[in-house]
């Protein structure tokens, strides 16, 4: 067990102590772990389980590393000597990428258990954002509209694909949970609206629109029923992050203040966020069971690309900056 092992198996075993006598408040929390701590750009980060995968600068070129929360194994999954991002995502033993080594983006499959990397989907045009929930994938494909994007979906396990959206209207960064497909789409973009967010239901073989207001839906997640964006329905400079609850119709307005709320996650009753406002970025949790928003950070540099797994919140962190760009995970027992 390395040092680094060490403290953080200690702040776990502190913030039990926290939870024993319920100390779980608005008030900031002890200091966040920093988890990479390399000197070079890390981007993208994706939990699952004890499993951090981001995208990495330390050679000089983008690549995808794995690293192990608790035993601190750090694995170095691509070797492209890329300049761009790979965007990856994890779920169980699976994490997806996006890589141009052949000419333009394709879609690979990483397999932690065997180490072995395959090329998922080999198309025309460009393949990007991929996300994966148990053995279904899906991503944004320029195959057949040069310029705009179509979600596509395949099955890990049998192979099959499906084009779940087929127009010249653009649509972006899709998210899976089980049988549901949520994206950020183009279609409807005239005036002052831009974008929406739609859904496919993949059981019931349709698609629902989940937010038509005005201005922009972006960067849609979801857990379950509960989907989650960023809105500026309430002016263009003041997103605002709402959420839909499929099993009551209800749409929910997270935050109300004018300043720059965007860029959410959810897992469970937890709702993550930064608030970009006064040019940093702050994290703060919203938490559905109360209605109740904790503000996770407070550093004047910038902390953003929050995401949620359990009780482990995660994001890039800039406040060693300019020194180094080191990222920190911060548990939290909810
Ligand atoms: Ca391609
Ligand atoms: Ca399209
Ligand atoms: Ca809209
Ligand atoms: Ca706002």
């Amino acid at each position: 067990m390395n040092k680094k092992s060490i403290s953080l198996l200690g702040v776990i075993l502190l913030l039990f102590t926290f939870h024993t006598f319920n100390v779980f408040a608005d008030e900031l929390t002890p200091e966040p772990i920093p988890v990479i701590t390399n000197p070079a750009h890390q981007f993208n980060p994706s939990v699952f389980a004890n499993w951090l995968v981001f995208d990495d600068n330390r050679t000089g070129y983008w690549e995808v590393y794995l690293y192990h929360l608790v035993s601190g194994k750090e694995i170095q999954i691509t070797s492209t000597s890329s300049t761009k991002w790979h965007s990856p995502s994890i779920y169980g033993n699976y994490v997806v990428y996006q890589d141009d080594r052949d000419g333009d983006d394709d879609i690979y499959l990483y397999d932690i258990t065997t180490g072995e990397e395959t090329k998922l989907v080999d198309e025309v045009g460009s393949q990007l954002n991929a996300d994966i929930h148990r053995n279904r994938v899906v991503w944004m494909d320029n195959r057949k509209h040069v310029g705009t994007n179509d979600i596509y979906l395949i099955d890990i396990e049998t192979g099959i694909v499906k084009q779940v959206t087929n127009d010249t209207a653009d649509q972006q960064n899709p998210v899976i949970y089980h049988n549901k497909i949520v994206w950020q789409d183009f279609r409807n973009s005239q005036g002052s609206n831009h974008t929406d967010i739609y859904l496919y239901d993949l059981t019931l073989d349709l698609e629902i629109p989940v937010s038509l207001a005005n201005g922009d839906q972006l960067n849609p997640v979801i857990y379950g029923n509960k989907i989650v964006w960023d809105d500026t329905r309430n002016g263009s400079s003041n997103p605002d992050i709402y959420m839909l609850d499929l099993d009551t119709g209800e749409e929910i307005q997270v935050t109300s203040s004018d300043d720059y709320e965007a860029r959410p996650d959810i897992f469970g009753n937890s709702i993550v966020y930064t608030n970009f406002s006064s040019g940093r970025g702050d994290i703060f949790l919203y938490d559905i069971s109360n209605s109740k928003s904790y503000q996770i950070t407070d550093n004047p540099k910038a902390q953003s690309q929050v995401g949620v797994y359990k009780n482990t919140i995660y994001w890039v962190d800039y406040r060693s900056w300019p020194i180094n760009w080191e990222w920190n995970v911060r548990y939290q027992r909810l």
